[in-house]
């Protein structure tokens, strides 16, 4: 098979989003032939590269069809669109899943020592920020013009450097904004990271590899918010015990061997067991209640 029918997904060489990346491959089965240091690393057991770049050269590979899927998140995927959208470069893909990782949001952030008087009190001032286009199109719709200190890193010493009044910057659990004396006071847009796909109809090679990924991302994230619960019950309160678990199919009933009056459940929930529900299934006469992690799923 020539090099272009391989099924091409550009991800993070280096940063906040490669390791779940990573992780999310090797979940799905894909033995990944991997040197860091390398722009491609080959799938050992499917016809799949995966192609190591900045995290804001993603949302380009896959507007310009170079690659067939990204993961990125949605933060540089937007702000990367807006700015290709000036420039007047296609900037159209599909969003094939939102992924559970790279969660944070673009906020505002001030000096502590300052009073914050609501969005309009920044009109007319310096905001630092990678963000640009995220920000004025936030900024925009309050109807407040700000002068953009646009920066590529290290956006939270600004102020101190006196190069802005505010920053526009990614928080996650605010130590950063802590330390540089900041506090964040508006968010203006959530982000995570998705995995999109190139907008066009794939050769159906590769729509089957597609197709399989995808199976199989559904399957790992419906299994990380699911239970595998097993207890002993009696028989006559079944119905209302399986009433009580949250999402939970048909349970499997077992024999008890010597005890004819009780059974064994075991279930799949799609939530996690909460200590309340436990306590109250074991006010029905549940008995043994284990609740096991799943690692994958196929319905
Ligand atoms: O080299 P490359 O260009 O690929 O990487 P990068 O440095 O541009 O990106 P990277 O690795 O920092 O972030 C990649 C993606 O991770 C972002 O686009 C977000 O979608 C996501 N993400 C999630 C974050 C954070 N959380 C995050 N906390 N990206 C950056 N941060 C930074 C933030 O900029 C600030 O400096 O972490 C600091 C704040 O963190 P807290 O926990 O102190 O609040
Ligand atoms: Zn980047």
């Amino acid at each position: 098979m020539s090099a272009t029918k391989k099924f091409r997904i550009a991800m993070q060489k280096k940063g906040r989003l490669s390791i779940d990346t990573t992780d999310l491959f090797k979940s799905c089965g894909l033995k990944i032939n991997s040197r860091e240091d390398r722009l491609i690393s080959h799938v050992e057991n499917m016809d799949i590269d995966l192609l190591r770049v900045r995290d804001d050269d993603i949302p380009g590979l896959v507007m310009d069809h170079v690659v067939d899927w990204g993961i990125v998140g949605q933060d540089v995927l937007e702000e990367i669109g807006m700015e290709r959208q000036q420039d007047g470069l296609p900037t159209d893909y599909t969003l094939v899943r939102k992924l559970d990782f790279g969660g944070c949001r673009l906020s505002l952030a001030i000096p502590v020592e300052q009073e914050w008087k609501g969005v309009e009190s920044l009109n007319g001032l310096k905001i630092a920020t990678t963000y640009p286009n995220l920000t004025k199109r936030y900024l925009d719709s309050m109807g407040v013009s700000f002068k953009v200190v646009h920066l590529t890193g290290s956006v939270e010493v600004a102020p101190r450097a006196g190069l802005a009044d505010a920053i526009c910057d990614l928080v996650s659990s605010g130590a950063t904004l802590d330390a540089n004396g900041l506090k964040e006071v508006q968010v203006v847009y959530r982000s995570q990271a998705v995995l999109i796909q190139r907008n066009q109809e794939l050769f159906p090679e590769k729509k089957l590899i597609a197709d399989t990924l995808v199976n199989r991302i559904d399957g790992m994230m419906q299994a990380h918010g699911s239970k595998y619960i097993m207890l002993h019950a009696p028989k006559d309160k079944v119905e209302e015990i399986t009433a009580l678990l949250p999402g939970a199919e048909s349970p499997t009933l077992l024999t008890l061997e010597g005890n004819p009056n009780h059974v064994a459940m075991h279930v799949v929930s799609t939530e996690t067991l909460f200590w309340e529900t436990m306590e109250k299934l074991k006010a029905l006469g549940a008995s043994s209640i284990l609740v096991l992690p799943i690692e994958k799923m196929l319905k």
